[in-house]
């Protein structure tokens, strides 16, 4: 999968080099490069930002260097998703991270300020798949850290960055729609804490009813809007 990503913080993604996702991109199953969205001013000032019409707080991204950086990276091969992270975009969830997954080519065109004109979402719509989208109901100061969390939630969906693609089933919003049971390990007594006795039993049919029913608990108590439909 590569990914582009377009933004006036180039640095913010250099955390991508590190952990499993880092490793994914030496093997070569990922290909992350960020483009400095400056880069495609033409003033003395590399202005990307303007007051907005009809008035209010705050600035808004002018679409020329959006217009010419998107030119740049669409120009390039393949037919790319293009994502704009936005408060005010579609709700990103575990299905669409699987859905976009299966691409093999995503943009993400990072926001600063109130926004990018609006424009630019249009004119891109006119020439390759768009999605806004939002990781919730809260408010960031720009779509850089938005960016990462979708990245790392779609790339650790991209078949082999993962080592073992079982532990991807049991997780929290995996198909079954509940939250995870909880997880222990050694030693079985800690600080005066027990692991539960059921997990040492070795008693497979025993276990896997105690995670269930700690998942359906652990799910009405915390997220009942997973259960309503
Ligand atoms: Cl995608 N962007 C910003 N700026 N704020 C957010 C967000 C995105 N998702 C939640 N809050």
């Amino acid at each position: 999968m590569r990914i582009d990503i377009v933004t006036i913080f180039p640095g913010f993604f250099d955390v991508l080099d590190v952990s499993l996702l880092g490793k994914a991109r030496l093997q070569g199953l990922l290909q992350v490069r960020a483009h400095d969205l400056r880069d495609y001013t033409h003033d003395r000032h590399r202005t990307v930002d303007d007051t907005p019409y009809g008035g209010g707080a705050g600035m808004v991204m002018r679409p020329e260097p959006w217009g010419e950086a998107l030119d740049d990276v669409l120009a390039e091969d393949g037919d790319p998703v293009v994502i704009f992270p936005s408060p005010a975009g579609e709700r990103f969830s575990q299905p669409i991270a699987a859905e976009l997954a299966q691409e093999g080519h995503l943009v993400f065109a990072c926001g600063r300020y109130e926004g990018i004109d609006q424009r630019v979402v249009e004119h891109t719509a006119q020439r390759a798949r768009v999605r806004e989208l939002s990781l919730g109901d809260y408010v960031l100061n720009g779509g850089e850290v938005a960016a990462l969390a979708m990245i790392e939630a779609i790339a650790r969906l991209v078949p082999g960055v993962i080592g073992n693609p079982a532990s991807l089933d049991e997780e929290s919003h995996s198909e079954l729609g509940l939250l995870e049971y909880p997880s222990y390990t050694k030693p079985a007594a800690w600080r005066g804490l027990e692991v539960p006795d059921v997990l040492l039993s070795g008693n497979h049919g025993a276990i896997a009813r105690w995670r269930r029913a700690q998942q359906e608990e652990r799910t009405r108590r915390v997220r009942p809007d997973l259960l309503q439909d």
